[in-house]
């Protein structure tokens, strides 16, 4: 690079600054920013990019611009950005900047119609573009499809996915109704699954696999896999977070009956709900009618402030029952539900008080009798039980004579409150899991020849406090990192050496070393913490000292210290750790990891729930009545459980083709027009977007394999072309066609596209019988 030269240099809030370089040094550039208030910048050589010629224009795929680079791609971002262009491929990755307020004329059903076969590249970057090419290519290549969709909290993950399900319904449904019910579905799963917290107003605390089935083109039917949800929730939130949405609907949405009969009143009055934020916003029309309830507490009639995105849980009551009723759940399965979630509501208002005497036990509170009735009622159980379950331990000890004597052993104040919390976790997460299961059976298929699965779950975490939580989703992201290099990295450098185009090796982070110290059989530290959960005196700082014993020299892991992250609180070594993950490095709290990684209740408590009166109660508990070990603790490692299930996961993505939008939240305060560069950045790097320029700034993103293209052609031809062979038969179509020839190249088995070439591409793949004919007239006089 030469003095003068137009470059983009680092800057910590806007990520680069345009400028020119005015002294090269020997291992550092400086560079005079345009912008007369930024002081000029030192940089090494590795963080000052090139910039276009032309700065002011914008590009619908990134590649098509001359230089590939983090500082081009997050300014192309900006640009359009700007212009309520949301989205921007990068070769056929998609990314989607948060707008933070509607944009209708994106998402009309004009626009549903418009990209309805049509490629990649034809339309402008859309979410329906790409759902369109799973659609095309689950077709043409006989293959299901998935779609994964990431990003941090409220990058706009579950939007981008609606809109896919809706546009895939909407252009391929069969005509019944199972395709409304697949979309439907999502209102009632977030009913039940989301959350306001102060990243995202509609946060999902799971996350979920959805598939669209199809036969012959057409929808057929569906199934959510769903993921993790948050069960700490359920019983604590932070001051300026909800507990999920369902409670709040049910407290001032449903109508005066049903708020009778299940005993709920405002959300101030329940303890899961309090300490959480229990604002909510009304129109004055709203406000009006909601006065009919009495005890309203009028101080939280407030309206959205423009930030906000509106909660309204009066409106969202009524739209859950009419998804609900849409999809196919019965009145009753629906008041079933309902039911059990006002239990879990009311099993919080108990509390506990010293019992007094030498047991050192506890007992009911008086103010909490109620509560432990109307509990009881709405859960099926008989009172008394449930006040011995929750304040007692039964034990066995072996009697004389190989007898087994039950006792019960008084529990302290504070393990039957933890008592009343775990149940009330088991409780709703289990109901939860029913909810998903119910919904599934709302649009069963009997064959399927393909799916599309989109998958929405939670990007990488990083927070003050990390815990087995944040554990687990950056686990799950370290796979899915994995499954992004190895599809669109290596596999496309593998491809072009096989073909022989002669392109250059990009480098990028291999994690599989990190993945093994989590998973590895016996030394990960899910194992580890298994073992830990099976110890008869088992502790987190244990199981904390035995990762650290077991991984002294690893690079992945440390013991947690200060000076390795600025935000995180001191602690001593048996408290934690740190990861570093392939998006940087986390310190992990490991208070809790024991409790959290057991999905078991106590025995008493298990034998309690699932011998239940309420069929909705016994139902759920069915099938832990199994697993529960005599006596003692049962264990049901929530850990190895979703090492299962993304194990699963994986090998589904491994065995479809795939897709990727890759979400951008463009600021931390949730607000419309404010592009944050400086994370936004951030974001790009963590989602591997950079090494993907590298590769495609030399590469080819699209392809096809002249057999698939001669094929698709074969029928029409004349016999004389038939005797081509495919790769011949190309060669003369793209003569035919016009195509420039600096625009592809053919490969042995395959005929490669430079980036921003979609639309050349896609001519070749579209079947259209009207100019076929033309084309083929056109090969032939060619081929004379
Ligand atoms: P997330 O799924 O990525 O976060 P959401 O999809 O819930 O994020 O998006 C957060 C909020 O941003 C939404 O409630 C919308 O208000 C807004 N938003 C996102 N995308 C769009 C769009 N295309 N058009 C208009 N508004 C949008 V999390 O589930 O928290 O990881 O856990
Ligand atoms: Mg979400």
């Amino acid at each position: 690079m030469d003095n003068g030269r137009i470059v983009w240099g680092p800057h910590a809030d806007h990520g680069f600054v345009l400028g020119t370089i005015t002294d090269i040094g020997h291992n550092t550039i400086t560079v005079q920013p345009t912008a007369t208030n930024v002081k000029p910048i030192t940089a090494s050589y590795n963080q000052v990019f090139p910039a276009e010629p032309d700065t002011k224009k914008d590009a619908d795929d990134n590649c098509s611009l001359m230089y590939l680079n983090e500082a081009t791609l997050l300014h192309n971002l900006r640009l359009r950005y700007k212009k309520n262009k949301i989205y921007t491929y990068v070769a056929n990755i998609l990314i989607a900047v948060n707008p933070y307020q509607d944009v209708p004329s994106l998402y009309n059903q004009q626009q549903v119609k418009n990209y309805k076969g049509k490629s990649l590249g034809v339309q402008p970057p859309h979410c329906y573009a790409i759902a369109d090419k799973a659609y095309r290519d689950m077709k043409v290549l006989s293959m299901s499809q998935s779609i994964i969709v990431s990003g941090e909290s409220g990058a706009g993950k579950t939007e981008n996915t609606k809109f896919v399900l809706r546009y895939l319904a909407d252009n391929y449904g069969a005509g019944d109704d199972i395709d409304k019910r697949i979309v439907q579905a999502n209102p009632i799963l977030e009913a039940f699954g989301n959350a306001k917290t102060m990243r995202n107003n509609n946060s999902s605390r799971f996350g979920k696999f959805v598939e669209i089935h199809f036969v012959k083109g057409k929808v057929v039917g569906g199934f959510v896999s769903h993921y993790l949800l948050e069960k700490s929730r359920i019983v604590m939130q932070n001051s300026r977070e909800r507990n999920y949405h369902i409670f709040y609907r049910l407290c001032c949405g449903a109508p005066d009956d049903v708020r009778t009969r299940l005993h709920l009143t405002t959300p101030d009055n329940f303890r899961y709900l309090r300490n959480g934020c229990t604002q909510y916003f009304l129109t004055d029309v709203e406000a009006s009618k909601v006065k009919a309830f009495s005890n309203f507490p009028m101080q939280h009639k407030k309206k959205g402030s423009l930030n906000d995105i509106l909660l309204n849980d009066y409106k969202d009551y009524e739209r859950l029952l009419s998804s609900m009723k849409q999809i196919g759940i019965s009145h009753q399965d629906m008041m079933d539900i309902f039911q059990v979630v006002a239990g879990v509501l009311h099993l919080g208002n108990i509390t506990f008080e010293e019992a007094g005497g030498s047991s050192g036990g506890c007992m009911v509170s008086e103010e909490s009798k109620t509560s432990v009735k109307i509990t009881s009622d709405l859960l099926g159980l008989e009172a008394n039980s449930l006040t011995e379950a929750l304040t007692t331990r039964s034990m066995r000890s072996a009697g004389e004579t190989n007898t087994i004597n039950l006792f019960r052993v008084p529990l302290k104040q504070a393990q039957s409150s933890n008592a009343r919390e775990a149940l009330a976790k088991a409780i709703y997460s289990r109901l939860f899991d029913h909810v998903v299961s119910r919904i599934n059976q709302c649009f069963p298929f009997k064959s399927s020849q393909g799916y599309i699965g989109i998958l929405d779950i939670a990007g990488f975490e990083y927070f003050e406090v990390n815990s087995f939580e944040q554990f687990c989703i950056n686990y799950c992201n370290e796979k899915l990192q994995q499954f992004f290099n190895e599809r669109v990295l290596r596999e496309e450098q593998e491809l072009y050496a096989k073909e022989g185009l002669g392109v250059h090796e990009v480098t990028y982070a291999d994690n599989q070393d990190c993945i093994d110290l989590i998973e590895a059989s016996r030394v990960g530290i899910l194992d580890i913490l298994d073992e830990e959960n099976k110890l008869p005196a088992s502790s987190d700082n244990h199981f904390t000292s035995v990762v650290h014993s077991k991984h002294k020299n690893h690079f992945r892991i440390s013991i947690p210290r200060k000076s390795q992250l600025s935000n995180h609180r001191n602690l001593r070594d048996d408290e934690g750790f740190l990861i570093r993950h392939f998006a940087g490095a986390v310190c992990y709290q490991t208070v809790q990891f024991v409790e959290k990684n057991n999905d078991a209740l106590h025995n008493s408590l298990e034998q309690l729930v699932s011998s239940s009166r309420n069929k909705l109660v016994s139902q759920i508990f069915e099938n832990s009545k199994t697993t529960s070990t005599k006596g003692k603790l049962g264990f049901i490692s929530v850990g190895n459980k979703f090492k299962t299930q993304l194990g699963q996961l994986l090998e589904k993505l491994n065995n479809t083709g795939s897709s990727f939008i890759r979400c951008i939240k463009p600021n931390l305060s949730m607000q419309s027009s404010l592009f944050e560069g400086g994370q936004i950045l951030s974001q790009l790097q963590c989602s591997g977007m950079v090494s993907v320029l590298d590769l495609m700034q030399g590469g080819f993103p699209s392809r096809a394999q002249f057999s698939v293209v001669y094929n698709m052609y074969k029928s029409i031809m004349p016999e004389k072309l038939k005797r081509l062979d495919p790769r011949l038969f190309c060669k003369a179509l793209f003569k035919a066609l016009g195509l420039d020839d600096n625009d592809f190249k053919f490969g042995l088995t395959k005929v490669f596209f430079r980036p921003g070439k979609f639309a050349e591409f896609d001519q070749l793949m579209r079947f259209d019988p009207e100019n076929l004919k033309i084309l083929i007239k056109k090969v032939e006089k060619w081929l004379i």
